[in-house]
């Protein structure tokens, strides 16, 4: 049995540990050869608990499912480091830690796991070895990425098909267990989760005036937080409010796998940041993609970037790049967002034809045992 450590700092929001858990428990399950123990450092397990309900946010090590979660605390404990080390997003290890890992007559696979981007340079960068300054130890860039040549995407080994088995009954059944009533066929369902974003006010405008009934399940925080704004009074979870042709729900927060029948039981999402963005893409439902703002607008190159490989043949990819565009600060929504709705089944074709892509290569989790067998 190899022993893999996985390191992970919340820095703000939900990504970092969101992306951390669903790696840890998709190495432990792995179907390859040889067992996987994985022993995942979280720095804040409160965060942690609200998309994993059965963290205990006080209990400094505990066994989930097949993971080991211990609490990533100031004063670090002594242990023995494991075979691989996987740093998140450059979080930095402890410094007891790292002399342990170079004290070991075989030093550790160490790899720091980077942020998701389509961008060409990813390949070049994509498992570069860097030498630590002041110990024989070696740390590996390790980038997720769209192509062959990076790390790939995270799915889970049975993903698509549990996504196929998830029909219209077991849909109902996810409605009523977050207290939303089945589906009749009237109104489009639209789940919101997004960053602080000056495009909504004039989103929910248009859907208030627009042709369709919508329903918008905004999640907790920034989304509720806006249309909150936007109506003037507080949305309280649970709450619904209708405005002429909108009706806007505010739902709590949901663990990750709820979170994904959402996705699933939607017929647009928007989402944000990195896993939500790759969960809707699994989702094979339209989706509008809010990137993580950067300094300088710099983000906008990254969203050029997706925007370039995910609208490669298609007919008439300014439907989904206005659109997005938009909600980005860019355009208009109200021009955007109408002729999205209009073009919705077509953009949902082109989505579960986008997912079957993806799907046909390695996923991120067995990438990555992959390169440590090499390495070893
Ligand atoms: O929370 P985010 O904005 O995280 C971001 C990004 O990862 C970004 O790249 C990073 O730089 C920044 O954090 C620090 O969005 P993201 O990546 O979609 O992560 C949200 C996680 O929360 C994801 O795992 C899905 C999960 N989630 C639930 O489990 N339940 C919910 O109800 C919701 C709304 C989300």
């Amino acid at each position: 049995m190899r022993r893999w450590d996985l390191f992970c700092r919340v820095v703000d929001n939900y990504g970092d540990i969101g992306i951390c858990w669903r790696l840890a428990r998709q190495l432990a399950d792995h179907d390859g050869e040889g067992e996987i123990h994985v022993r995942l450092w979280v720095d804040d397990l409160e965060s942690f608990a609200k998309l994993c309900p059965a963290i205990a946010p006080r209990s400094p090590v505990q066994a989930v499912g097949s993971v080991e979660v211990c609490h990533w605390s100031t004063n670090f404990p002594s242990v023995d480091p494991a075979d691989v080390v996987i740093e998140a997003f450059a979080c930095e290890l402890p410094l007891t830690y790292i002399a342990a890992m170079a004290r070991r007559p075989t030093p550790p696979v160490w790899i720091n796991l980077e942020y998701l981007s389509a961008e060409d340079w990813v390949e070049d960068c994509h498992l570069l070895p860097s030498p630590h300054p002041t110990s024989p130890l070696k740390k590996y860039f390790f980038f997720p990425g769209f192509t062959s040549r990076t790390g790939g995407l995270l799915r889970e080994r049975d993903l698509m098909s549990t996504r196929v088995a998830f029909d219209a009954a077991a849909e109902a059944v996810f409605w009523q267990s977050i207290g939303i009533p089945p589906r009749g066929n009237e109104d489009l369902r639209v789940s919101l989760f997004c960053y602080e974003n000056s495009a909504v006010p004039e989103f929910l405008q248009s859907c208030v005036e627009g042709p369709t009934p919508i329903r918008v399940l905004t999640a907790p925080g920034a989304a509720t937080e806006q249309v909150s704004r936007w109506l003037g009074r507080g949305l309280v979870t649970g709450e619904l409010v209708r405005v002429g042709a909108l009706a806007v729900h505010a739902i709590p927060f949901l663990s990750q796998d709820d979170y994904d029948w959402l996705l699933w039981s939607c017929d647009v999402n928007f989402v944000r940041g990195e896993d939500s963005f790759v969960r809707a893409q699994w989702a094979q439902r339209p989706f509008v993609w809010q990137i993580y703002p950067q300094d300088k607008d710099a983000h906008f190159v990254k969203l050029g970037a997706f925007l370039s490989r995910f609208l490669h043949g298609v007919s008439e990819p300014t439907v989904i790049s206005d659109c997005w565009q938009a909600w980005n600060g860019r355009g208009r929504i109200s021009f955007a967002w109408p002729n999205y709705v209009a073009n919705l089944a077509e953009i949902r074709r082109y989505g579960e034809v986008w997912a079957c892509q993806l799907d046909h290569a390695e996923d991120l989790a067995n990438n990555l045992i992959r390169f440590v067998r090499e390495q070893v």
